[in-house]
């Protein structure tokens, strides 16, 4: 299984086809990190760049994502092996105007392998849903999401909301998606950054001192 024959499968909205390439993959003994940082994440990254020259559209935007999440959730209870519980609680969700949820899914997923509790509030979110989850859900982190450049400065509202309201000292809040990274973490005043969902484990129990 390569980038390519992945690409080529997801833009047609093949999702039997994925679905089989990737059991086949698993079956063979490949690695399921490998599989899925080097050749599914990478091919979304191609599609992704398709789009921008105008090789290919909406439509195969679409039909992509729908085969991705096919794919994962094959890939999901290997991924979710569990290591050991601290049951610490995570909110988690993309921010309001963006809809983009497949990292999103897979930073939960990896969060619940890593032993954390997981309350995945969705996509869309303002800045009232997430103040309320994290007071809700008693949060200790609370996780944002954008894959949009318009939709990044929104991040920066959602912090300085959580900050503001009462549960606002007791948590920490993780940012993240393709176009985010550690400056703009900083800059946005976000306790943490973290480029992908394996390393998202590793700064989520970094930030609330465990190991
Ligand atoms: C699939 C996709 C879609 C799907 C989304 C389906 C879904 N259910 O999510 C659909 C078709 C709906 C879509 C719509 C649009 N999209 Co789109 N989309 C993509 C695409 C191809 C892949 C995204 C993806 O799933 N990647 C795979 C996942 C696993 O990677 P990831 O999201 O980056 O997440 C990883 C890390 O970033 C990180 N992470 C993610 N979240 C978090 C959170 C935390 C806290 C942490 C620590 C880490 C973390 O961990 C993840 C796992 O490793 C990207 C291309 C790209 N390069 O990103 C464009 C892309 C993001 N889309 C783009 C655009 C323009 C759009 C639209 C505006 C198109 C349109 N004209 O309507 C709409 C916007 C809709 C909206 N309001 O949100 C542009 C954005 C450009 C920009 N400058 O902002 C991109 C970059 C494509 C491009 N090159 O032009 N899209």
């Amino acid at each position: 299984m390569n980038t390519e024959q992945v690409v080529a499968l997801f833009t047609k909205g093949k999702v039997a086809e994925s679905t089989k390439l990737v059991q086949e993959s698993i079956d063979r003994g490949d690695d399921v990190e490998l599989i899925l940082n080097q050749v599914l994440i990478k091919a979304m990254e191609q599609i992704g760049d398709k789009f921008s020259e105008g090789t290919i559209f909406l439509p195969e935007m679409m039909v992509s994502a729908r085969c991705m999440q096919a794919c994962l959730l094959i890939l999901k209870p290997l991924l979710n092996s569990g290591a050991g519980s601290s049951g610490e609680i995570v909110v988690i969700g993309t921010v309001k105007g963006d809809l983009h949820d497949i990292g999103k899914n897979l930073v939960a997923t990896m969060l619940e392998g890593g032993g954390f509790r997981v309350f995945d509030i969705g996509i869309d979110i303002s800045v009232d849903k997430y103040v309320q989850a994290a007071q809700e859900h008693n949060a200790r982190i609370v996780c944002l999401s954008s894959l949009l450049t318009s939709t990044m400065p929104y991040m920066r509202q959602v912090i300085e909301g959580l900050r503001a309201s009462p549960v606002g000292g007791n948590i920490k809040i993780m940012v993240g998606g393709a176009p985010v990274n550690e400056d703009y973490a900083r800059k946005i005043g976000a306790d943490g950054f973290a480029p992908d969902a394996g390393m998202a484990v590793k700064k989520a129990k970094e930030l609330l001192g465990l190991n």
